[in-house]
């Protein structure tokens, strides 16, 4: 069994860490002096599992734990959206290193070694896209995504750089050694609470398709301008957000989230030129995704055009949906069963790191139930109960592929 007061201290302590004291949200972006802070803590509790603990050339965090040739991964990310909670991802690291430290203190025999990663930008908070460690991991990480830039212009690379991280050759972080990469993770959705249950077996991962959408005007006197010759950016996009909402509202179980928005130039008695905004669309089946993303596209094209004015959009990230090994989930459903809870398989609708490790390891997740559903908010809540019962199988997990 865990040391489960270990666990859950390290989990309060961590989440410490970026804190905002009124909201009680977690702001700890990639490439900052918190997530630095983070990222020490954790190397602290790696290395008292008994790991090594080294950074890959785009800075994932990665313990390992034993030589044997074979490997078995563990994985999530420390990193936080805008005023996060404090399981999303860090619950993941920190139970991962909490089996290495119980498997070490009991000195049990592995025929497999354990590594333990923390994934480089999991959130894409600062530069617009994001599982940069998992998507450089998987060898999908391109040198151009490389040169995107954040709000103050600074390249990914340079930020790197500023970190003394060294990201290129990119090849040189892709990695196929992997047997098999394992991630828990809690379900950010509403599923395991209305089944009662604390944990649940992941089978497929819903995949983000960001795009960014500039809205184009004029800028115009907001008094001396008669409402019907305006070309206003702002009301124009108004109408495309709410076509977007009015879509998706017909389709099973795809979705498509604003939540970004900017206007130009921002006065009270200016008629908006510009406007940008992102859309986040997501299915488990890419096929859906991409007819969504022409759909959704055309119909912008047709609001701008009977609105006097023009409409381009870019993509941000396009990322595959991914489908759990049946092997793991077999597994997964198996020590769920030993701690006496009826196995349950459902999808994320939420991303994952395991989405960009499918591509080179058979990939499993365990879900934690979360409380209300909610997730990415301050409000963000597990139970004890649930988090204890779920490391213990995850851990039973782990011991059935490492032993
Ligand atoms: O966007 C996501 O689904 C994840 O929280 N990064
Ligand atoms: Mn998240
Ligand atoms: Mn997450």
């Amino acid at each position: 069994m865990i040391n489960e007061n270990r666990l859950l201290q390290r989990l309060h302590d961590l989440s410490q860490i970026g804190r905002n004291k009124v909201t009680g949200g977690i702001n700890r972006f990639s490439f900052t002096s918190e997530e630095q802070q983070a990222i020490e803590l954790v190397t602290s509790y790696m290395k008292e599992a008994g790991m090594t603990v080294n950074v890959d050339g785009v800075g994932n965090i990665i313990g390992t734990y034993g030589e044997e040739n074979e490997t078995i991964m563990l994985g999530s990310h420390i990193d936080t959206v805008p005023d996060g909670g404090k399981y999303d991802g860090a619950l993941g690291v920190l139970a991962a290193i909490e089996i290495v430290q119980t498997i070490y203190e009991q000195q049990l025999p592995l025929s497999k070694k354990i590594e333990v990663v923390a994934f480089k930008d999991e959130e894409g908070t600062r530069f617009g896209f994001g599982l940069i460690g998992s998507r450089a991991m998987a060898g999908l990480l391109t040198y151009e995504e490389l040169q995107k830039r954040d709000a103050s212009d600074i390249s990914i690379q340079e930020a790197m750089k500023q970190f003394e991280l060294s990201p290129l050759p990119l090849e040189k972080v892709k990695r196929n050694d992997i047997q098999a990469y394992l991630e828990m993770h809690i379900e950010q959705g509403k599923v395991l609470e209305n089944e009662e249950l604390p944990v649940g077996v992941v089978v497929g991962i819903a995949a983000p398709l960001w795009l960014e959408v500039t809205v184009t005007g004029v800028s115009e006197h907001a008094g001396a301008t008669p409402m019907s010759i305006r070309q206003d950016a702002l009301t124009a996009a108004s109408e495309m957000i709410l076509a977007i909402e009015q879509m998706l509202n017909g389709t099973t179980n795809s979705v498509a989230t604003v939540g970004k928005l900017n206007v130009e130039p921002n006065g009270v008695n200016v008629i908006p030129g510009r406007v940008t905004f992102t859309i986040d669309i997501r299915d488990i089946d890419e096929q859906k995704i991409s007819a969504l993303e022409s759909s959704i596209l055309e119909h912008l094209q047709k609001v701008a055009e009977r609105r006097n004015v023009t409409v381009t959009s870019k993509v941000l990230q396009r990322v595959k949906p991914a489908k759990t090994a049946p092997m793991l989930q077999q597994q997964l459903a198996s020590s769920i069963e030993k701690y006496g809870v009826q196995p349950y398989s459902l999808i994320s609708g939420a991303g994952h790191d395991a989405m960009n490790m499918a591509n080179v390891a058979p990939i499993g997740m365990l879900f934690v139930r979360s409380k209300g559903g909610i997730s990415h908010n301050p409000l963000e809540y597990s139970s004890d109960e649930d988090i204890v019962i779920a490391t213990n199988i995850f851990y039973d997990t782990v011991m059935e592929l490492a032993k």
